[in-house]
């Protein structure tokens, strides 16, 4: 496959200023009439080709301003339509394609998913509708014609406004017309048509426009909808407030199809989400869903202005639309609930996802160079990095001057399709910085290293840090230049409190956060009465991995005394791993593991500490997850021994506090089930109680997870238990499992985590088990969201199966891979990146991973997809 280049970049030699689009519906043959208004670009010379894009088209007509195409005029292949030269003059081009949404099995384009027709075109899937110049930079305004069944589809939708609907006379189908007003990229169009259930509200902007807000679902689950709307008309109004973004058109549809690639896609006017991000209730929806489903449904109608009315120029400027967006939805989240314990959520999340893959080989720039295949690039990076970007903006130029820049950005660019630097630009002017060197977080791949040495001199009451940053080299670039870096930080005295100082040399203070600039720089703070403790990295402002060389006693302190939430978390996370890795090293020499007594005490310590909140102490908790745990030890790894290690440390704080834990299992919310921050924090703390409770080791550890389990009645207490009968092979796992299982049989999004949990369970036999789950009658290869629950959970969450030492789990997974490529590009391409550390295992293991890539490699007829993830990986 060809690779595409950033800066070939090149406007199209031809505009479409409007689509006139008459999809006629039918299961196995769907006619597309697209009528393009066609205009020469000022700069093209008049007779040059126009080349439009095709993906498995059939094409069945074609027409210049109405008169038939003789045979030598134009070309036409599945996947292109080039006219050879049309005229320099604008004209219309009307050309019928036919398609076939039934066998759709990629998910893109236009498919059917339960019997309803759905579409979904980012990146490149309108091409497999209709011939187009399927690219962002090419925005025209849309009017859909859509035509059905009456019987199979009585709604019909599209973006925009609705203009009309009626009857077909003499025949038993209908139709309705959409017009969307606002220029457009191809990527953005929608329609649905099926026979499908609503709830309905309304929404009056700022300005007193009043919008009409519909969540369309499947029949019956209607009653799973109010939180989605609830969340929907917050975020309309938290964007008005907070970036002054009003909506646009009359109405804003959601609808929710089980079939999906992604998670939500924010078609204009008409955002199709997987419905695992728009349903819920307290029977099948754990508090974990309730905050995803809140912040999807934000980021997708962010989207509305950030993507949208201001879009991309090419695909390699994906993270203006990403990563902002991302940001924005964070913020918002933030303002919902809980500011310091959505940073840990953010935090941990980039550094699980992001943080490998921008070490390994996949790791590419936030604004990548080249791509094969723009699917692939929907990455952890462009998205979480890209989000992490913008927020040191707003740390770098405060929050009014990142207002200031936000509003000149919004004004300035309102329907264009533009860049990176365009959105730099409008921060820098209005607010006269120089960005220059703030734009090398957009180029330059990896996670800067910063490491700090610190030393205090008494005698002269100064403080002096050694910092320098670097970047190790990654595939495709050997060097690096050093990169901005806001340190947000505190010189936390005896008494908790920060120290005041006289003066700082060798970097710029703005406020709390040091600028670092250098590859290397001394930083000097003077006027201290005695040695503080260095707090660095407070709320973790920017994504780099520090290394401040802090010993166990500053760490402890830092636990219990920092003002800072964020960093106080990270103290105990870094005491944890510390301690983790050591044992992780003795469990390979065959030593006797023995946790570390003092962090032991210190976690006893934060579930006793009623200062802190229940959801800040249930994150406290959470011991490094062994992909963490692999990713910090970072080569020579050994899953077994990492597993192992935090088995020890999981059972040494759980039976030295087992009275405390189980002191603490009664702390449930009271009253009706809500899903609020404050209910789901005593949740999630109750729950991390009964985990350590059940590693103490006491007699009636088996009772007492399965009374939690049998007495639970919300999915989240019900799951939390479930897994740990699982996963510590419990007594009553099978029992539990078939409660369960007939309990929501009947309920996908349920079922999906019954599958999750055997997924995941580090037991001696789990790859059997899941084996012999993907031949269980409700596991199906169609559905995305039950491979991810299965396959891509096992590859992801199931560390020591996945790498047995047998190599079966990889050749599990890679087998998987091939059989999915066939049906899905996509799922199957997304699904093999789970082996992108594979160098960082131990010699045995990656031998054995290796094998398994090039069995992938070696397979003929690989999608494009999947053909860049296996060769990037073995590059
Ligand atoms: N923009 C979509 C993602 C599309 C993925 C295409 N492979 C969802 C989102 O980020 O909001
Ligand atoms: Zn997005």
């Amino acid at each position: 496959a060809v690779a595409i280049h950033l800066e070939d970049y090149a406007p199209a030699a031809y505009q479409i200023d409007t689509v006139d689009l008459d999809i006629q519906l039918s299961p196995r043959s769907t006619d597309v009439f697209a009528r393009l208004a066609v205009r020469r670009h000022e700069d093209t010379d008049p007779g040059a080709p126009l080349e439009l894009d095709g993906d498995e088209l059939e094409l069945v007509g074609l027409t210049l301003d109405g008169m038939p195409l003789l045979e030598d005029a134009y070309s036409a292949t599945p996947s292109k339509l080039v006219l050879n030269a049309p005229p320099a003059e604008p004209f219309t081009l009307e050309i019928r394609t036919r398609i076939d949404p039934d066998s759709n099995t990629e998910l893109m384009g236009l498919y059917r998913s339960s019997g309803t027709y759905c579409t979904q075109c980012e990146a490149e899937g309108f091409r497999r509708i209709t011939y187009f110049l399927d690219r962002p930079d090419i925005l025209s305004v849309y009017t859909t014609r859509i035509e059905a069944r009456k019987g199979d589809a009585p709604i019909l939708l599209g973006n925009g406004n609705p203009v009309s609907a009626g009857d077909v006379p003499g025949t038993d189908r209908h139709f309705a017309v959409w017009h969307d007003p606002h220029p457009k990229p191809s990527y953005l169009f929608a329609m649905v048509a099926g026979d499908l259930a609503h709830v309905a509200d309304t929404f009056v902007t700022t300005s007193g426009r009043k919008v009409d807000l519909k969540i369309y679902v499947e029949h019956g689950r209607e009653d799973r909808c109010a939180w989605a709307m609830d969340s929907l008309k917050r975020s309309m109004k938290w964007d008005e407030d907070v970036f002054g973004c009003e909506y646009d058109l009359d109405v804003f549809n959601i609808v929710a199809v089980s079939d999906f690639n992604m998670g939500a896609m924010e078609n204009k006017g008409l955002n199709i989400f997987n419905d695992k991000y728009v349903l819920a209730d307290p029977e099948t929806a754990t508090d974990q869903d309730y905050a995803n489903i809140e912040a999807v449904i934000a980021h997708e109608y962010f989207h509305n202005w950030t993507g949208n009315r201001i879009t991309c120029r090419d695909w390699f400027q994906l993270c203006l639309k990403e990563g902002l967006t991302v940001f924005r939805d964070q913020e918002f989240s933030s303002d919902m609930r809980s500011r310091a314990v959505k940073r840990i959520a953010d935090v941990r999340l980039l550094k699980s996802h992001q943080f490998p893959e921008d070490a390994g080989p996949l790791a590419h720039p936030v604004r990548p160079r080249k791509y094969t295949e723009i699917n692939n690039f929907y990455t952890a990076t462009v998205y979480e990095k890209g989000a992490e970007v913008v927020r040191m903006l707003k740390t770098l130029l405060g929050p009014d001057g990142f207002r200031k820049g936000m509003d000149l950005y919004l004004e300035r660019h309102d329907g264009d399709a533009t860049t990176i630097e365009a959105f730099l630009v409008c921060f820098s002017e209005a607010t006269a910085t120089d960005l220059g060197q703030f734009a090398r977080w957009y180029d330059q791949a990896g996670t800067p290293q910063v490491d700090v040495k610190s030393r205090y001199d008494k005698r002269a009451g100064e403080l002096t840090l050694d910092i320098s940053q670097s970047i190790a080299p990654l595939p495709g670039q050997a060097s690096s230049e050093p990169a901005v870096i806001p340190l947000r930080f505190g010189l936390v005295g005896r008494n908790g409190e920060d120290m005041s100082f006289e003066r700082v040399t060798g970097a710029r203070l703005q406020e709390d956060v040091l600028i670092l600039e250098e590859q290397s720089q001394s930083v000097t703070f003077t006027g201290l009465k005695s040695r503080p403790v260095v707090s660095l990295l407070r709320g973790f402002s920017a994504p780099v991995r520090l290394e401040d060389h802090q010993d166990a006693d500053d760490l402890l302190f830092q636990a219990r005394q920092d003002s800072d939430d964020f960093n106080r978390w990270q103290a105990i996370q870094t005491l944890a791993t510390h301690d983790l890795i050591r044992l992780a090293g003795e469990a390979r020499t065959g030593k006797e593991l023995k946790a570390d007594a003092r962090l032991v005490e210190a976690f006893g310590e934060t579930l006793l500490n009623e200062e802190l909140d229940p959801a800040f102490r249930a994150l406290a908790l959470q011991l490094p997850s062994e992909a963490d745990l692999a990713r910090d030890i970072g080569s020579n790894v050994d899953p077994d021994a990492i597993h192992q290690a935090r088995a020890v440390l999981r059972a040494a704080i759980g039976s030295e506090n087992a009275g405390a834990f189980r002191a603490a299992l009664g702390a449930k919310p009271q009253g009706s089930f809500s899903p609020d921050a404050d209910a789901a924090g005593k949740r999630a703390l109750a729950n991390q109680a009964l985990a350590y409770y059940a590693a103490s080791g006491a007699s009636d550890v088996d009772d007492l997870v399965m009374a939690a389990f049998v007495d639970a009645d919300n999915m989240t207490d019900r799951i939390a238990a479930l897994t740990l009968l699982v996963h510590d092979n419990l007594k009553d796992a099978e029992q539990a499992l078939e409660i369960f299982r007939k309990r929501h049989e009947a309920t996908s999004l349920a079922m999906d985590k019954w599958f999750m949990v055997q997924a995941t369970a580090p037991l001696a036999d789990g790859l059997e088990k899941v084996k012999a789950l993907t031949a269980h009658p409700l596991f199906d290869f169609a559905n995305p969201n039950r491979v991810r629950s299965l396959v891509h959970a096992f590859a992801t969450g199931n560390a020591t199966q996945f790498a047995r030492q047998d190599g079966l789990g990889f050749e599990f997974v890679a087998g998987n891979v091939l059989v999915i490529d066939q049906r899905n590009a996509q799922v199957a391409s997304r699904l093999l990146t789970c082996f992108r550390s594979w160098r960082a295992y131990e010699e045995g293991r990656s031998k054995l991973a290796e094998t398994a890539l090039l069995k992938i490699s070696s397979a003929e007829g690989l999608s494009r997809d999947t053909r860049d993830i296996v060769d990037r990986c073995l590059q």
